[in-house]
């Protein structure tokens, strides 16, 4: 489920591979989990629900727990033909716990539909597709009446290190319980005793100063297991090992600072999509991309427009790549953020996101409402909710959206940093620098002075393969040149934080709405590589100039 191992005592199985499936054209038939119903040839382009199943055997009575890390993009998940679960959106995880189980075999069954209608607010057609299936992990854990439910890790530095560790601890049971609770970390540890009430929650919260831990950063991206256990009667019932890095990030001015020092952010946007898997990626695909992403001299990455799958964030903290990630959702007008299902999906979405990837030390940016309707009032307010609630969870990070809503915007006040998507050159034949200008004249009039910027997307489209020595729209001759005319702007210019390149791969687009029109071979075609990770020309213009000297 993750990069780095999570237990050594709880018991766990993973539910990958071959499940039931069944669906209205193809009847029953067996499918991979994880990965996407789009690979099967007659629900290539299939927008609906399909239903899974697996048969499981419990091998002694106990408390379980399913772990979903993404079904896209409504799951109902039901246990022995009982109803336990409904989650909403395809990128974040979600579990759902069955007390008592006995011993024997039971059946999982899982709904899946990823079929667009009012109640779907997030996930709507797009330049981006939303593709069926149990799309990330699954596993199934057997938990003892007291289980250890999150670890949560804010790193800070005051002359030196010092950390603030909070451990949640859960009694599944209708008595009173007594344990102990051992937390390691960097060389310390403690024990806490612990009374829970019958099905009560509890937060043990351990502050210490770390003065021999060694910083996390893009160039020495130091790691640290937090490892906690569960002791009842002088016997480890539970455990749970997450994974932390010492680092701050931090904003001071026009500037953003890691470890105290400003940094400079050369970055793409990633969409979750491969031509071969579609957003089911396998790790080895996410290590490509991130090699990719360093071979180019790229020292960033933002999750457009969605949470990320765990394991490409913990390989982020393994190589040190700087993450930019966001809830989810794109270019949604002001009707759609009216959607009655809007602020109770977007609310989950940012707490699951939150609450899950708290730890990343790789995650220094998050953000929200990519292109949302933020030069009305009511989209404002929407806004200003969403940067409260984030704020609520975590206030180790700074919070930015991007905008396009270049010279209306009306929420630049509310962020730590100020981002624009900007296409001078692709979409207008505008002039890269005197927009640049115009547009910073009206940051600073429209709340955004003082903040750190962020051209959070630029670039241009081009049909791999299509080359031209006219250098023509949508050839790669074109691409790369408006390219490397923005990053020769926007990175030669002081005020600026931060580029990330529209995008690292060409993606698949819905067929619904109008974006086919622009998008050939149903595909947003700007990245610069293919679906397939093929280079374009634009790949040796970025890396020369990512390379540069600064
Ligand atoms: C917007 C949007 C991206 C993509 C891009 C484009 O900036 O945020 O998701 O659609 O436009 O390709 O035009």
């Amino acid at each position: 489920m993750r990069i780095f191992r999570q237990h050594n005592i709880r018991k766990i199985q993973t539910l990958d591979g071959i499940w039931n499936f069944e669906s209205e054209k193809t009847g029953k038939m067996n499918i991979n989990v994880p990965g996407c119903w789009e690979m099967i040839p007659a629900l290539e382009n299939y927008r609906g629900k399909c239903i899974y199943e697996k048969k499981i055997d419990i091998d002694s009575t106990a408390n379980i727990r399913l772990v979903f890390k993404g079904v896209s993009h409504t799951a109902d998940v039901y246990f022995d033909g009982q109803h336990v679960r409904r989650h909403y959106n395809a990128y974040t995880p979600f579990d759902c716990i069955i007390k008592n189980v006995s011993k024997g075999e039971h059946e999982i069954k899982v709904n899946v539909d990823n079929s667009f209608g009012e109640f779907s607010a997030l996930h709507v057609p797009n330049d981006y597709y939303t593709y069926g299936g149990i799309i990330r992990d699954t596993a199934l854990e057997k938990l003892p009446d007291i289980y250890i439910e999150s670890i949560c890790f804010v790193p800070g530095y005051d002359k030196k290190w010092r950390a603030k560790t909070k451990v949640s601890i859960v009694n599944l049971s209708g008595e009173e319980k007594e344990c102990s609770l051992k937390i390691k970390l960097c060389e310390k540890k403690i024990i806490k005793d612990i009374k829970l009430m019958p099905n009560e929650k509890k937060k043990i919260l351990w502050e210490e100063d770390f003065p021999e831990a060694k910083s996390w950063s893009h160039e020495d991206p130091k790691l640290y297991l937090i490892e906690c256990e569960l002791i009842e009667n002088g016997e480890i019932t539970d455990d749970l090992i997450e994974r932390c890095g010492f680092r701050q990030i931090e904003t001071k001015g026009e500037g953003i600072y890691l470890n105290g020092e400003k940094i400079f952010l050369k970055g793409f946007n990633r969409h979750e999509d491969h031509g071969s898997v579609g957003a089911a990626i396998p790790v080895e695909l996410m290590m490509k991309d991130i090699w990719l992403m360093k071979d180019m001299g790229a020292n960033a990455v933002r999750t457009c427009h969605y949470p990320n799958d765990e394991r490409f964030l913990d390989l982020c903290d393994e190589e040190g790549l700087l993450v930019w990630e966001e809830n989810h959702a794109r270019g949604l007008n002001l009707e759609q953020m009216l959607n009655p299902n809007f602020d109770e999906q977007c609310r989950n979405c940012i707490d699951e996101m939150v609450n899950n990837h708290i730890n990343h030390p790789s995650i220094i940016i998050w953000g929200i409402l990519n292109e949302c309707a933020s030069e009305f009032k009511e989209g404002r307010e929407k806004h200003k909710r969403q940067y409260e609630q984030i704020r609520g969870l975590d206030t180790s990070r700074p919070l930015t959206s991007a905008t396009c809503r270049h010279k209306n915007d009306i929420c630049l006040d509310l962020p730590d940093i100020v981002s624009y998507n900007i296409y001078s050159g692709w979409y207008n034949n505008d002039p890269i620098y005197e927009t640049l200008e115009d547009f910073i004249g009206y940051i600073n009039s429209a709340g955004g002075a003082g903040k750190p910027l962020i051209i959070s997307e630029f670039g241009a489209g081009a049909i791999y393969g299509f080359r031209d020595t006219a250098h023509r729209r949508w050839s790669e001759e074109k691409q790369s040149d408006i390219i490397e005319e923005s990053l020769n702007v926007y990175m030669n210019d002081k005020r600026i934080s931060g580029v990330f390149i529209w995008q690292l791969c060409d993606c698949r687009i819905t067929e619904e709405g109008d974006f086919y029109l622009s998008r050939a071979c149903m595909r947003n075609n700007k990245g610069v590589v293919d679906i397939y990770r093929r280079p374009k020309i634009a790949y040796e213009t970025v890396k020369r100039i990512f390379k540069k000297p600064v």
